[in-house]
């Protein structure tokens, strides 16, 4: 019999996700953390940070299209957008769909999350190299508060809130994201699942709360990560959710349409309450 060999995220110390391995393509400690990339049959090639799912081919598509179109068709007119993380280049992928924006700045600690994605996952890191985008291999709290000024969109696409990316779910960095957002800017950050983690959902609409007028959260299924409910906190300085406006470009998409959008703000009591 051949040997199967199986990758597991300890997802808490109860419940683990294991997928069967086809291949371990790449293996690597970078300064900031364990990056692992690995074939699967269940979910194509997944890419990994400290044993923590964070890209799979198959399902990728449902994170990258929800935590860029949504701000994105909810802002007037969004002409320079920044990704904090996001190194696989997957919401900069989706960013470029619309043709408003004039710049995509990518703000990216670890430098070779960026050359695993373009290495090994060419169709998610495609628009890396579109010359709107400019990428900016840098701590992204230190860029935001020195560097960034009048954005449109700003997305926190980050790890979970352990290691390098601790301190970007808290109102310090929200405040210092409002200052690099011009007078219509909206936030939208990744906020783990309300199931495992409601604690932290409820930190980030406090957080959000404290320094936007306009706070919501949407949800969307992405089946990798843990529970397989996902939570984005929105923060806007004026533009309202849930509706896009009527003249959103039309662009090929599998999960983000205008219902889907509105229907991913319609939350079940067990998420509401972690808003108030
Ligand atoms: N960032 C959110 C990943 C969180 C997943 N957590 C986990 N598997 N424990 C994804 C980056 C994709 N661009």
């Amino acid at each position: 019999m051949g040997r199967e060999v199986w990758f597991s995220e300890w997802q808490t110390d109860d419940v683990k996700l294991s997928l069967r391995v086809k291949a371990v393509l790449w293996e690597e400690k970078t300064p900031y953390q364990e990056l692992l990339v690995v074939d699967t049959d269940a979910y194509g090639r997944v890419l990994i940070l400290d044993g923590a799912i964070q890209t799979t081919e198959r399902d990728e598509f449902v994170y990258h299209e929800m935590i860029a179109h949504v701000p994105l068709s909810i802002h007037p007119r969004p002409r320079r957008v920044a990704v904090i993380g996001g190194g696989d280049g997957g919401a900069i992928r989706e960013i470029l769909k619309h043709p408003e924006v004039e710049e995509a700045h990518l703000v990216e600690i670890d430098e070779r999350v960026i050359a695993a994605s373009r290495r090994f996952f060419p169709a998610i890191a495609a628009g890396l190299d579109d010359p709107r985008v400019t990428i900016h291999v840098t701590d992204g709290i230190r860029w935001v508060a020195e560097e960034a000024r009048d954005f449109d969109v700003i997305i926190v696409d980050s790890t979970d809130p352990v290691g390098p990316a601790e301190n970007l779910f808290g109102e310090p960095f929200y405040r210092s994201v409002a200052a690099a957002l011009g007078p219509d800017g909206i936030l939208v950050a990744q906020s783990e699942s309300p199931l495992l983690e409601p604690e932290l959902v409820r930190r980030v609409q406090r957080g959000l709360r404290a320094v936007f007028p306009v706070v919501s959260l949407y949800t969307a299924a992405v089946a990798t990560y843990p529970t397989g409910l996902w939570t984005f906190g929105f923060g806007s300085k004026g533009p309202r959710p849930p509706r896009p406006r009527p003249d959103v470009a039309r662009f090929a998409t599998r999960y983000w349409t205008p219902a889907v959008q509105e229907a991913a703000f319609v939350l079940p009591p067990m998420v509401e309450e972690l808003t108030r």
